[in-house]
């Protein structure tokens, strides 16, 4: 029988990566929309084109994470045999901003599906994309999945609710359900208003002619930054383990948003010093400093690792950049 997966953020960066990964494993998938009057799944287009997967095995329903009946509604039809749970609010400096909706959709939008899967009988095995932000700033470098929850922004307060509630339900009700601890991972698919996009981008319309200035935040901000595929690939091995674990997943080396600004327009022969400028609107209130990931648990368990490294990853993101907004050229513009 067909192993039948439903995924919350299908829209965005990992979900779109994770539909893919589930259907070339042969699930049949169901994904949670939301419901805007234009409807817009752009990372979503090419298997909403193909007639042999659109209906047939990849299916969406529309829901915010708050419509509790019709989330429940579409379980109860679903019947999943794996959930997971990959929406929320993503943007940290956002959370500055709005810090409610952001608790109310990452903190309690995670604890009302865990609340609905309970009266699931069986109740299906679970997955939550946790993140290095509930480490916020903390006491020891690298981190792993004892590090204690030391949160220092609203995203990060968020995450850690909605990571110490999957481990509850694990423990005390019996799921089966991980938090994949994840750092940083990026990709072409990733949200412009991401540091490592808003680079890779800029500097291709900058060589393009399209663009004159890069205003950025701290430039010596540092994280540990990995390939989103190889993330999205993890978690469906997380929920194939005999027992459920945590587990981080991190690439264990640290760079700066300077080594980004370096390789991206270096690569189109640029000198970013001629580009970039600071702004205070882009530093936040409180950013963490020492986040760096220690994924040795989930090279055992699951035989993880990286399949990029970072200079790979940042060229296949400007080269991308490139092909779409200069579409006549098949190579980059040097
Ligand atoms: P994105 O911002 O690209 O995607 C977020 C997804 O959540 C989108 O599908 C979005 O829908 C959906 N969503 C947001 N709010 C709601 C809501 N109220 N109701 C229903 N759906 C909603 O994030 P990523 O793909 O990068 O990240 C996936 C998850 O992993 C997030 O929870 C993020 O916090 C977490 N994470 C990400 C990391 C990273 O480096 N990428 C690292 C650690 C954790 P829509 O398209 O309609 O906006
Ligand atoms: P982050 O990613 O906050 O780590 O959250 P982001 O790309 O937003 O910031 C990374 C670092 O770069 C610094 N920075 C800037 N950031 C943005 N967005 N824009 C700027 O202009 C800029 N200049 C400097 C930031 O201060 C920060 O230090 C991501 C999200 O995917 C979360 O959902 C996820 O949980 C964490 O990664 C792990």
């Amino acid at each position: 029988m067909m192993n039948t997966a439903l995924i919350t953020g299908i829209t965005g960066q990992d979900g779109s990566y994770l539909v893919e990964d589930l259907l070339e494993r042969g699930y049949v998938v169901h994904g949670i929309v939301r419901t805007p009057s234009l409807q817009r799944w752009q990372r979503l287009d090419h298997l909403l084109a193909d007639p042999e997967v659109h209906d047939k095995r990849l299916f969406l329903h529309g829901a915010d994470l708050d419509d509790v009946t019709t989330i429940r509604r579409i379980i109860a039809g679903v019947q999943p045999g794996e959930v997971y749970h990959l929406a929320g609010q993503s943007h940290v400096g956002a959370s500055f901003e709005i810090p409610e909706s952001t608790c109310e959709f990452t903190a309690m939008g995670t604890l009302r599906i865990l609340e609905i899967l309970r009266d699931c009988r069986p109740v299906p095995k679970f997955l939550h994309v946790s993140s290095s932000e509930i480490f916020g700033s903390p006491d020891q470098v690298p981190q792993d999945e004892s590090t204690p929850h030391r949160p220092i922004t609203p995203y990060g307060v968020a995450k850690s609710f909605a990571t110490d509630m999957v481990r509850v339900y694990r423990e005390s009700f019996g799921f089966f359900a991980c938090n994949a601890i994840c750092f940083n991972h990026e990709s072409p698919r990733r949200g412009e208003s991401f540091v490592t996009r808003k680079i890779t981008r800029s500097a291709a319309k900058i060589k393009l002619g399209l663009q004159t200035q890069l205003t950025l935040g701290n430039l010596d901000a540092c994280r540990d930054w990995g390939y989103a595929p190889d993330f999205v690939s993890a978690f469906q091995c997380m929920l194939q383990q005999d027992e459920p674990q945590d587990l981080v997943l991190a690439t264990g080396i640290p760079h700066t948003v300077k080594d980004w600004l370096e390789i991206a327009f270096g690569y189109l022969d640029l000198d970013w010093r001629d580009w970039v400028t600071t702004d205070q609107r882009f530093v936040r209130k409180a950013d963490p400093r020492e986040l760096l990931g220690d994924a040795r648990r989930a090279r055992r368990a699951i035989e993880w690792k990286p399949s990029r490294t970072f200079e790979e990853m940042v060229i296949e993101m400007v080269e991308h950049e490139m092909r779409v907004l200069n579409p006549d050229s098949s190579q980059p513009v040097q």
